[in-house]
């Protein structure tokens, strides 16, 4: 069969004559911001990429196809339909199968990201070990995806929801580099600093290229995560976070919420117990994170 995949013209484009390309998930667009804020903030981040000299592939199952960058109203269309699917690596074939619409998670945007050839994908943060998985086992599917799909992935860390130590060892574990940015302490999403060092540092867009390349050129699976702090003037201190992402936390298990609910349920939560504060950061991290992306996707075609 053909795979049902569409390119925007941008991307198709980008595609042909060798142009730098970034892509972009859309289940931070339906589950992880409020109506109108992410639509704002997924066409802000487009315009970031744009004005960063890449082409912006946000990625998203429409009517049972795997679309790499949306056109015209699509975007506008999914930030407000109330019926898009959570798609993970597990769900992409039956989502598509079905003909349904789907959001795509990290693990699934690296998915369509490597068939369009893309290299560098920008998010906010990737899933991880949650706190307790010693006893759910809720283990995002993102950690796996960075272990066995080459691309380099940007976001501000792992959530501050999540348990970092242990979401750092099973990164370990799968050999995935974490590689933080300008600093030598892991970022904890909202927060700079996690109070842990990251396993790897480096400085600037060229160098990160460059990990990437020799990665390819070594025949390893697998991407990258590249963790890059959140600006200094829209970070919440950790402090202040950990009583509101305990007290979310508890809900959580009080109301028996479980496996792919838990991370929408939580920033949900986190939204109304900052009174909206930590969606701040959330757009300023992501924004940031699209620049940086878009230097490393320059950085590595214009060196083949
Ligand atoms: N980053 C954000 N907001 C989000 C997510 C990431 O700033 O909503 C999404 C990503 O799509 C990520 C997913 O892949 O949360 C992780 O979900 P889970 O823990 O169920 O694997
Ligand atoms: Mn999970």
């Amino acid at each position: 069969m053909t795979l049902p995949l569409t390119l925007s013209s941008e991307v198709a484009e980008a595609t042909a004559n060798g142009g730098a390309i970034v892509a972009l998930e859309s289940t931070i667009i339906t589950h992880g911001m409020p109506w109108p804020q992410n639509l704002e903030t997924a066409r802000s981040v487009e315009a970031t990429v744009r004005s960063a000299g890449a082409v912006p592939a946000t990625i998203a199952v429409l009517n049972g196809r795997l679309h790499v960058g949306l056109e015209g109203d699509q975007l506008e269309q999914l930030a407000q339909a109330k019926d898009v699917a959570k798609v993970s690596r597990a769900d992409l074939a039956v989502c598509m199968a079905s003909g349904g619409n789907g959001a795509t998670t990290v693990a699934a945007t690296m998915i369509a990201a490597q068939l369009a050839g893309i290299h560098v994908f920008a998010t906010g943060g990737i899933g991880g070990v949650h706190k307790g998985a010693e006893t759910t086992f809720d283990i995002s599917a993102d950690l796996q995806e960075l272990a066995q799909t080459p691309v380099t992935v940007v976001a501000a860390g792992a959530k501050a929801i999540l348990d970092i130590p242990k979401t750092l060892e099973v990164l370990e574990t799968l050999g995935v580099p974490v590689i933080s940015v300008g600093q030598d302490n892991m970022p904890a999403f909202w927060s700079r600093d996690a109070g842990l060092r990251a396993p790897l540092r480096m400085d600037d867009a060229a160098a990160i290229a460059a990990a990437h390349r020799m990665r390819v050129a070594l025949g390893l699976p697998g991407g990258q995560l590249v963790a890059n702090p959140i600006p200094v003037p829209a970070e919440i201190a950790a402090d202040t976070l950990a009583p509101i992402i305990a007290q979310a936390q508890a809900e959580a298990e009080a109301q028996g919420v479980a496996a792919k609910a838990v991370t929408p349920f939580l920033l949900k939560r986190i939204f109304e117990l900052t009174d909206g504060s930590s969606l701040v950061a959330n757009i300023a991290l992501v924004l940031n994170n699209a620049r940086l992306a878009a230097a490393i996707a320059r950085e590595i075609t214009a060196s083949g």
